[in-house]
């Protein structure tokens, strides 16, 4: 029942007169461990117009507390995993408006409670109404993600699935999408589940070795073992790192010497006339950026400032720091040259802010005659992409090249997010200290920080910092 919760549903406090709720990771803690066992209650679908709206009510008391307001259709009588059409009422004040109920009975339901879930018409009036009904016969309005939290501790569904819940909600693209489905299903649990059965592995051979003098084979470092866990868990960090661009999309700076067409570029590829350009050098001072869709996938240009090797006034030396920035922050650079120029110093200069980084060289102008020097090899070993921002040339085979690079059109693999991909490289880093090790004892220690490292991804109930941490983010409703 995912797919009905929206990705920023307003707070249940301003949807109606019931207590505030906030994403506050110590109030939600201290909250959801007291009152863990309360019937808790929130508007699942987005505010606004629409044709439905679904509250979700789970708990022991689900069923007793609907029977009230319910009282021709009885949900407390009601078989599990059925849809019921009735007037909600008020005793006080009457029908309140007409619903479909659906009933999950304990433990077939996605918290493992009672759960229902109410679909009333669209709209803000009628879900308040039944949310204060509600909250007035003993309900408590839940924290953001408690219902998913709930899932979680009764072991319906692991940590990753869980953030997988809220990926999917969040989700841009429909590789974003995707990938978020693949963990929903569980792909990431089983292939930790797979590593940490290496690891138990592991362990229990140095621990056996332990046993041994270290002057005998069986008292070294099981090197080879580790070397192989290891490269595993780098497969699976480094094919994240690549998707993430796939699925968060990728910034994309683009930098060279005054005048070459950058902003001229800018408007080509972002598709308008975004950023102002002209034959004066220097027209660029501030980070201009516009986000647009490349195959699929969310590609945020930025123009920058030409760079120059001369200081200048204050103002220049400004939005040098600025093109800076955008280097730094960018994950592919386009770097311009001037084909109707000479190389320059200022060219020079393009050419070691990318050195070592992810980086297309572009030609521009070549509607001119060609005065780019020979020099150019030794500036793009990579080769150099025609274009004409006059003309248009070339464009589309720079936008093809882009593509390429974001590995736009392939499927990701199983995107991890921030939260998870710092456990698995801290894993990894932890395995690569063993590896190297001086001792047995050592390789020991690192071997068992690994082991912690990789339980973050899928942390226990009782971890409640770290799941504290993730539920933050989530809306009410979930
Ligand atoms: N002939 C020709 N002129 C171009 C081309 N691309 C840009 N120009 C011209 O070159 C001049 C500079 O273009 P801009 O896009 O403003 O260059 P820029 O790199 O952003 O310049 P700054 O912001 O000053 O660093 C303008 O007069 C453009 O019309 C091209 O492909 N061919
Ligand atoms: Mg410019």
């Amino acid at each position: 029942m995912t797919g009905r919760s929206g990705a920023h549903q307003r707070s249940a406090s301003s949807r109606s007169q019931v207590p505030h709720t906030r994403c506050s990771v110590n109030r939600q803690s201290s909250l959801v461990t007291r009152h863990s066992r309360d019937t808790i209650c929130a508007v699942a679908t987005p505010p606004g117009t629409g044709g439905i709206a679904v509250i979700r009510i789970a708990g022991e008391r689900t069923f007793p507390i609907l029977d009230r307001f319910l009282a021709d259709r009885r949900p407390s009588r009601q078989p599990s995993h059925t849809v019921r059409l009735g007037w909600f009422v008020s005793p006080e004040r009457g029908p309140v408006d007409q619903v479909m109920v659906a009933i999950f009975r304990a433990p077939r339901s996605y918290t493992g409670d009672d759960l229902a879930e109410v679909s009333c018409h669209g709209g803000i009036a009628a879900a308040d109404a039944i949310l204060n009904l509600l909250v007035r016969a003993g309900c408590r309005v839940a924290e953001p993600g408690e219902f998913t939290r709930r899932a979680v501790l009764a072991g319906k569904m692991t940590l990753s699935q869980a953030e997988a819940v809220a990926d999917m909600a969040e989700a841009r693209t429909e590789a974003a999408f995707r990938t978020a489905l693949a963990r929903y299903r569980g792909g990431l649990s089983r292939l930790v589940a797979g590593i940490a059965d290496d690891l138990k592995e592991l362990q229990a051979e140095i621990e056996y070795r332990l046993g041994f003098d270290e002057h005998e084979a069986c008292g070294k470092t099981p090197k080879m073992r580790i070397r192989r866990i290891a490269a595993r868990l780098s497969r699976l960090v480094d094919s994240a790192a690549a998707d993430r661009l796939l699925v968060e999309g990728a910034n994309v700076a683009i930098i060279g010497r005054p005048n070459a067409g950058k902003s001229s570029l800018f408007n080509q590829l972002v598709q308008g006339e975004r950023a102002i350009t002209s034959p004066v050098p220097g027209t660029t001072r501030d980070r201009v950026d516009a986000t647009v869709m490349l195959v699929g996938v969310p590609v945020r240009f930025v123009d920058t400032a030409g760079l120059t090797v001369r200081t200048g006034t204050r103002l220049s030396r400004l939005a040098l720091a600025q093109t800076g920035k955008a280097v730094e922050q960018a994950d592919i650079i386009i770097a311009l040259f001037d084909g109707a120029r000479p190389t320059g110093p200022s060219d020079r200069a393009v050419a070691a802010a990318i050195n070592g980084r992810r980086a297309i060289c572009v030609l521009n102008k070549t509607d001119l005659a060609r005065r780019f020097g020979p020099r150019e090899a030794g500036i793009c070993p990579t080769g150099l992409v025609p274009v004409s921002c006059r003309t248009g040339a070339g464009i589309a085979r720079l936008r093809a090249r882009l593509a390429r690079m974001l590995h736009a059109g392939a499927a990701p693999r199983l995107t991890v997010n921030r939260r998870q991909l710092e456990a698995l490289s801290a894993c990894r880093d932890a395995l690569f200290r063993a590896g190297r090790a001086p001792t047995l004892e050592t390789a020991a220690l690192e071997t068992g920080s690994a082991v912690d490292m990789l339980n973050k991804v899928d942390a226990p109930a009782t971890a409640t910092d770290i799941l504290d941490r993730v539920f933050a983010r989530f809306c009410v409703g979930k």
